[in-house]
């Protein structure tokens, strides 16, 4: 039997960039709520809300000050309210982000830690230097040191990402006791559960120097540790079994074998996560290293994954990443390779996530200067990148293809001012291309991608055999990829063309069930970036 978080397909919104209510250029609460009918229209079974509590907004939002109200840019607690009501009446379930491996500095805890007497210390990492040096050599996740010295205590702090964002002390029962209030608060409102941020480094086993590392050194100490396995459960038999909800875990630099020890549902920790490797098939090294995509490489690792855990969380977009259609699809045939993706992602073993704006295709952002950029990694990975001598060129190739804000431009919603998704400037630009892509013009063509999304969603949700079948990798061979799902005696072969040619391949006894291109049967040949599902059995 199948979970309802199983059946269902995810849409994620950057509740920043979604739709702005009330003209000042930011999106926000009553703006989604706004835009629900739609969302039920496209078939979207729970929503996952990208951190909607008051940030100071070095990280929109990842750096919380109050976990248990809403930002006042977004709305109010009666908004949010009001959101889990409207949502629930379209059957449309609510899960929010859960940032808990650090707080924002302005959090009240951190604010009363500075102080070395104060009940809040043991709340972070705090740790004097060594001589003029900080206490290790650990490396951070935006690019530079993970301590700063702060004058008031004579102390460093640890923060793995941005100076702003330290680290919560897990080692410390009152934090472990103050994050299941804090869940219980969502829970009670009628949350559905939790997308939980970087959840697999909350326990630091150690705090000496790390091996020398190109990238994260440190991160042996507390990548995947038996401390957070240990939390993890804690959670889940304290808190989250006594709810109907489910947990996505994003857990950096998994491997199958470690994702397993996290998703593994008789070690009841994690429901299921996201992993990277997929993601990671167009770079070298780290992500700012881009090399060209490769399909057979991408199909490999996803095949990989399918078959490592027994249900994956798929996803080719979310707000850190660049839109995937500018990145696994061609510009030339931007329409089809699209709808290659949707068909790729609803096909998958595993519940789909569908980040805002990429059923319509939306591309990266086209900026012409940093000034444009609002993201703290990137401007800190271009002044790292300066510093390091590289050429103006090379750093502005590396933030162009990857940059977070590739994905975190306004919604496109019609072809009015600002898209239709503010009234004024809204607070990062707005794609140009906004004129031919946006929501409106999709709405009612039926061969639209939007469209395409709407009817993988209904197929799968009419399909046992996509949400419960097995997979079966059957054939990766640079741009061709085709798998096989199967259940109760039905099975389906997915065809997928990653390239901008023909491709013949022949498949016996088949019938066309669904194609990106409009025709009526599988005659053994593909065309460019064709997408095919054909009934086997
Ligand atoms: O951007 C990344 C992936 O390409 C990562 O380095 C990212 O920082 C990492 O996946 C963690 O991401 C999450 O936690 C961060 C926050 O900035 C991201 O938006 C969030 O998704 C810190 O809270
Ligand atoms: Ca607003």
């Amino acid at each position: 039997m199948l979970k309802w978080w199983q059946e269902r397909v995810v849409y994620q919104i950057y509740p920043r960039s979604f739709q702005d209510s009330n003209g000042d250029g930011i999106g926000d609460l009553q703006g989604i709520i706004s835009r629900l009918d739609l969302l039920q229209d496209l078939g979207v079974g729970i929503i996952w809300l990208s951190p909607v509590y008051p940030s100071p907004n070095v990280d929109y939002g990842y750096d919380i000050s109050d976990y248990k109200d809403i930002n006042p840019e977004f709305g109010t607690m009666a908004d949010m309210e009001e959101l889990l009501a409207e949502a629930e009446k379209r059957d449309i379930k609510i899960v929010m982000d859960l940032v808990i491996n650090h707080t924002s500095d302005q959090h009240p805890w951190f604010q009363q830690s500075r102080d070395k007497n104060s009940p809040y210390r043991d709340y972070y990492i705090w740790r004097p230097g060594k001589g003029k040096k900080p206490p290790n050599n650990w490396s951070g996740f935006f690019g530079g040191g993970t301590w700063e010295y702060d004058e008031k205590s004579g102390e460093y702090y640890l923060h793995l990402f941005a100076k702003h964002q330290p680290d919560l002390n897990w080692r410390n029962p009152r934090v472990m006791a103050e994050v299941k209030e804090i869940m219980r608060f969502w829970l009670d409102k009628g949350v559905a559960g939790f997308r939980c941020d970087v959840i697999n480094i909350l326990y630091k086993s150690s705090l000496a120097d790390g091996r020398p590392s190109l990238i994260l050194t440190g991160s042996e100490h507390y990548l995947s540790q038996e401390g957070t396995h240990e939390i993890l459960r804690e959670l889940r038999r304290d808190v989250l079994d006594n709810f109907d909800c489910f947990t996505v875990g994003e857990t950096v630099f998994v491997t199958p074998k470690t994702a397993l020890d996290l998703a593994d549902p008789e070690r009841k920790e994690l429901d299921m996560l996201f992993s990277f490797e997929h993601m990671e098939t167009d770079q070298y090294i780290v992500k700012w290293f881009k090399r060209r995509f490769h399909a057979g490489r991408f199909a490999a690792s996803i095949s990989k994954w399918q078959t490592a855990l027994p249900w994956n969380a798929n996803y080719f977009e979310n707000h850190d990443q660049p839109r995937s259609v500018s990145r696994f699809g061609d510009a030339e045939y931007w329409e089809k390779s699209a709808k290659l993706l949707c068909i790729m992602l609803l096909t998958l073993r595993g519940t789909p996530f569908i980040y805002q704006g990429q059923e319509i295709g939306m591309t990266n952002f086209d900026f012409t200067s940093m000034d444009q950029l609002r993201d703290v990694e990137s401007r800190n990975i271009y002044a790292i990148a300066k510093r390091l001598g590289f050429p103006k060129a090379l750093r502005w190739r590396m933030i162009k293809a990857t940059s977070r804000d590739n994905a975190r431009t306004p919604m496109q919603w019609n072809a009015g001012p600002w898209a239709g998704f503010s009234t004024v400037e809204p607070w990062l630009g707005v794609n140009s291309n906004y004129t031919r892509i946006n929501v409106e013009s999709q709405l009612d063509d039926p061969n639209s991608i939007r469209s395409m999304y709407k009817a993988m969603i209904a197929f799968r949700a009419g399909s046992e055999t996509l949400k419960a079948g097995s997979f079966e990798a059957l054939k990766i061979k640079k741009d061709l990829f085709a798998y096989r799902r199967s259940h109760a005696g039905e099975s389906l072969a997915v065809i997928l063309n990653f390239s901008p040619r023909e491709r013949s391949l022949p498949w016996a006894g088949a019938r066309l069930a669904l194609s990106n291109y409009e025709r009526e049967d599988y005659d053994g040949v593909l065309q460019p970036y064709e997408a095919v599902i054909l009934k086997e059995s």
